[in-house]
């Protein structure tokens, strides 16, 4: 089977991103042997004023510790850290960014739960999602998966029993499906968000949110459909992150012919104002994406 080496061979990927694409991924074999031991609270918050997760603060750790090492890195942006690590004196000019451990509160519940990457070239963590050189995410699940693009396309791989990434699927695409999950406090939705929700139902779409955006993508990409965080009243920006979460996602969603919206816009040409932007979130398989605009469209 072809391992994650051989087909970042195929790419056209200069050999240091490739090296950096590697050394990342396989952090999941540390992370995962990591949750046996990190399965209660911190006892801190992070920027966002969420409790974390000690494995969020674990992985968080563990990577900005490798990649600092590493010299392939000039900054990391991290969903744990209220501003952006810096590595002035790395060889490397990538810049990385990331959020750990997503969906941290499934740990101690053991449901699973993803590490989702950027990768930009040229040093600047405050880029375009559409500027991504690299989208991926690990998912801690049954398996240990690892989705990809590199821009040519969207590949799984899974890790094998001598601990190597082999390819589960080539050429990814996400069907136009029904499955949808919406985050956030049924009364607090606005309208136009309700709305689309309701059509989701008038579908015949089933629900499907288990409180982790990768594990939950995963699905989408899989079967189709669309994964919502929209704003609610009084939180116009919604929860999720667009520089840590919403770009990674959505350029893999989008290299799987499938879209990412905030509900007016694609999300991938907003130009991130701070670290910690927030952004309503809205992606899966373009027809929904675009069912999902009309609706915000005609409350606004
Ligand atoms: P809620 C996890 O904190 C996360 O960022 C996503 O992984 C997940 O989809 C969402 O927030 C869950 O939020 O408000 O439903 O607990």
């Amino acid at each position: 089977m072809k391992t994650l080496r051989q087909y970042l061979d195929e790419t056209a990927c200069e050999e240091p991103l490739k090296d950096l694409i590697e050394l990342i991924a396989y952090q999941s074999i540390p992370i995962r042997d990591a949750f046996i031991d990190n399965q209660s609270y911190a006892g801190t918050e992070n920027t966002y004023g969420e409790e974390q997760a000690a494995l969020d603060k674990w992985a968080d750790d563990h990577i900005i510790s490798v990649l600092g090492k590493s010299g392939f890195v000039k900054a990391i942006a991290s969903e744990e850290q209220a501003d952006i690590v810096r590595f002035p004196d790395a060889f490397g000019d990538y810049a990385v960014v990331m959020d750990p451990l997503d969906g941290s509160s499934l740990i101690q519940v053991n449901l699973a739960v993803g590490t989702i990457v950027g990768i930009y070239r040229g040093g600047d963590a405050l880029q375009k999602g559409e500027d991504l050189a690299v989208a991926m995410y690990m998912l801690y699940g049954p398996m240990t998966v690892l989705t990809i693009t590199v821009g040519g396309g969207v590949y799984t791989f899974a890790l094998d029993s001598d601990g190597i990434f082999v390819l589960l699927k080539e050429n990814v695409r996400i069907p136009e499906g029904t499955l949808f999950g919406s985050g956030g406090i049924r009364n607090e939705w606005l309208p136009g968000h309700h709305d689309f929700i309701s059509l989701c139902e008038q579908k015949g779409g089933k629900l499907r949110y288990s409180g982790s955006f990768v594990a939950d993508f995963h699905q989408i990409l899989t079967y189709g459909g669309i994964y919502c965080y929209p704003a609610a009243r009084g939180k116009p920006e919604g929860k999720l992150r667009l520089v840590f979460e919403a770009n990674p996602i959505g350029f893999i969603a989008k290299q799987a012919g499938g879209a990412i919206s905030d509900g007016t816009q694609d999300l991938l040409t907003v130009l991130p104002e701070k670290p910690d932007h927030r952004t309503p979130i809205y992606v899966g398989s373009k027809s929904l994406i675009d069912a999902a605009e009309s609706c915000m469209k005609e409350h606004n």
